[in-house]
């Protein structure tokens, strides 16, 4: 995740007129640009709808609002039964299949004295993983090793060398989080040597699993009921089975992987990440405070926009500095001289960072022919070459290939986003006869391809596309007066916190009577009276001053936009963010 936000939506808007489609390109508060596609379904489709939130209203009791929203989600029962509960979920580590193996020969390592070392990634989720099993260990009374791999020089996941250099020095276990399930030939050769590896991991496999010694994964356990969490918590899994209790400030750090890999905030992720900020805020942790900066809060988005990029941004660049400093840096015992230079390097890294970013995306941008992106260049940092497939995705909700040339070896790194509808995972399967290495998700991965297979690769990506239908998650609920009370909208707070898989939702408010349109700060912003006959709301407008002359000419108008409640001196009032207005 990284700092600049370009989100685009696309609407379905029920039971409007044919002749209302239109396509309207605006920008929002807080610098975000929309680019918004409204498609407009005049097929009766509003009759199936309200006869759907009608059926969540009934089984679980909920105001309309509520309903509409938890219908606009299209999850099955059990999922909107955990969002409803207040209930902490949390799926004990015993539900691992090889839970008790591993316990037990970790046990054994501990008891003979043998060296350990926790191999990780070189993201937010590796080093983060990396530092709670280092720190768990250290509680033991366990000094182990670690490495966080170098981008360039190690490349993703446990490699030979590695395990060389390893057995050189006296290892004879490895215990790798948030990667391994793909190390065939590293966990080969650690067999050679005497080293047995556990792999802690939660990254896609193919049918093959490498010859590890047990492996802790949520999708080869059949009893384990949630597939999808972070790789830092399933570290944390195993690091609260070993210390045999939970730790405050380790579930914090899997709160952050947790958002910063993008899982879905449903089931036990919501409820990690719902405590963790809980967390956050009570114990004010000396390396997130140094990382959040000032004024600021913790919410989803401070994790995912704050933090979470400037600890991803050492692994981007490690040529400006080494991010196994990183582990050191996030230990409960870590020296303030330590905390106070890494987090200001932090800052420095993450500026540097966005700078490339900003400058090569322009350049990919201007090269646009087509409904993906395919972009390829030498001056593009390999480092950073996700983060502008990212926005590049974000912005046009469009799949992207953005590629790194390596003129030395004459091959190109890249990273890829998708939507939904198009599986990268699935398409590098069917083409990896192209391809030199490939992995990843269905919405993000890697590959490497070399000079011959550029153009190749190219059109198998348009044969693809030709007749795929792409559609985004995003939706908009339409809603009407009756749904709009300070108790129905204070009852959303019970879905938070939002994110990944559960998104503050966007209302569609149509005909709304505007009573009174005025201007704040010197014609900045724009504020409007909104007078239903039994409720009242106030719309704000950020940065669309200039609107005032056009709305106060029009008796009724079409708002899109976020609800709260505001209070001021015992009185609360309803506000609606506008975000947009047809
Ligand atoms: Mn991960």
């Amino acid at each position: 995740m990284e700092t600049e936000n370009t989100l685009s939506v696309i609407i379905p808007v029920y039971n409007a007129k044919p002749e209302l489609l239109e396509r309207c390109i605006i920008s929002i508060v807080e610098g975000i640009n929309i680019n918004r596609e409204m498609i407009v379904i005049d097929d009766g489709s509003d009759k199936i709808k309200s006869k759907e939130y009608k059926n969540i209203q009934e089984k679980y009791h909920v105001n309309s609002l509520l309903a509409k929203v938890l219908d606009s989600y299209h999850y099955d029962h059990n999922i909107l039964e955990t969002l409803l509960n207040p209930r902490l979920i949390y799926h004990d580590f015993a539900l691992f299949e090889e839970a008790e193996m591993t316990l037990d020969r970790i046990q054994e390592a501990i008891e003979n004295n043998e060296k350990i070392c926790i191999y990780g990634d070189y993201d937010c989720d590796g080093i983060l993983a990396t530092t709670i099993l280092v720190q768990c260990f250290l509680e033991l009374g366990v000094q182990v090793g670690y490495h966080i791999p170098n981008r360039f020089h190690d490349g993703y996941g446990l490699n030979v060398e590695r395990v060389q250099q390893m057995a050189e020095k006296g290892y004879t276990l490895i215990i790798t989080v948030d990667n391994g399930v793909k190390a065939f030939e590293a966990i080969e050769c650690a067999n050679e040597l005497g080293i047995d590896v556990i792999v802690t991991d939660h990254h896609q496999f193919d049918n093959d699993l490498p010859d590890a010694c047990t492996f802790i994964h949520t999708k080869l356990s059949p009893e384990y009921p949630f597939k999808e969490i972070s790789g830092g918590f399933v570290a944390y899994k195993l690091a609260s089975a070993l210390l045999q209790k939970q730790d405050k400030y380790l579930y914090c750090l899997a709160a952050i992987t947790t958002i910063s890999d993008m899982m879905p905030l449903i089931d036990e992720n919501r409820s990690l990440v719902k405590k963790a900020l809980q967390f956050m805020k009570e114990e004010k942790y000396t390396s997130l405070e140094l990382l959040l900066g000032n004024q600021q809060n913790y919410t989803t988005t401070t994790l995912g926009f704050t933090i979470a990029p400037k600890i991803n941004s050492f692994g981007r660049l490690p040529e400006l500095c080494n991010p196994n400093i990183l582990v050191k840096y996030f230990l409960k015992n870590a020296p303030m001289e330590l905390m106070m230079k890494v987090s200001q390097t932090a800052n420095e890294i993450n500026t540097k960072r966005q700078t490339l970013t900003n400058e090569q995306y322009t350049l990919a941008k201007e090269k646009i022919k087509e409904p993906f992106l395919y972009w390829a260049s030498k001056d593009v940092h390999e480092g950073i070459v996700g983060l502008i497939a990212g926005k590049y995705t974000r912005e046009f909700e469009k799949p992207s290939f953005v590629m790194h040339y390596d003129t030395n070896k004459r091959i190109y790194k890249g990273s890829a986003r998708s939507v939904e509808g198009f599986s990268l995972h699935q398409f590098f399967i069917e083409h990896q006869d192209q391809l030199i290495a490939y992995g990843g998700h269905s919405l993000a991965g890697g590959f490497t391809l070399d000079e011959e297979h550029f153009h190749s690769f190219h059109q198998c990506i348009q044969e693809s596309l030709k007749d795929i239908e792409l559609y985004s998650s995003s939706s908009v609920i339409q809603i009407d007066e009756m749904d709009l009370s300070v108790a129905n909208i204070q009852s959303l707070s019970a879905l938070e916190p939002f994110g990944m898989g559960n998104e503050e939702p966007l209302y569609l408010l149509k005909n709304v009577p505007v009573s009174k349109v005025y201007t704040l700060s010197d014609g900045k912003h724009l504020k409007m009276d909104i007078e239903y006959k039994n409720v009242k709301l106030f719309g704000l407008f950020f940065n669309h001053g200039e609107k005032a002359e056009e709305i106060k000419q029009q008796q009724n108008v079409d708002l899109i936009g976020t609800l709260s409640i505001n209070e001021y001196r015992n009185q609360k009032s309803i506000n609606i963010i506008i975000k947009d207005m047809i």
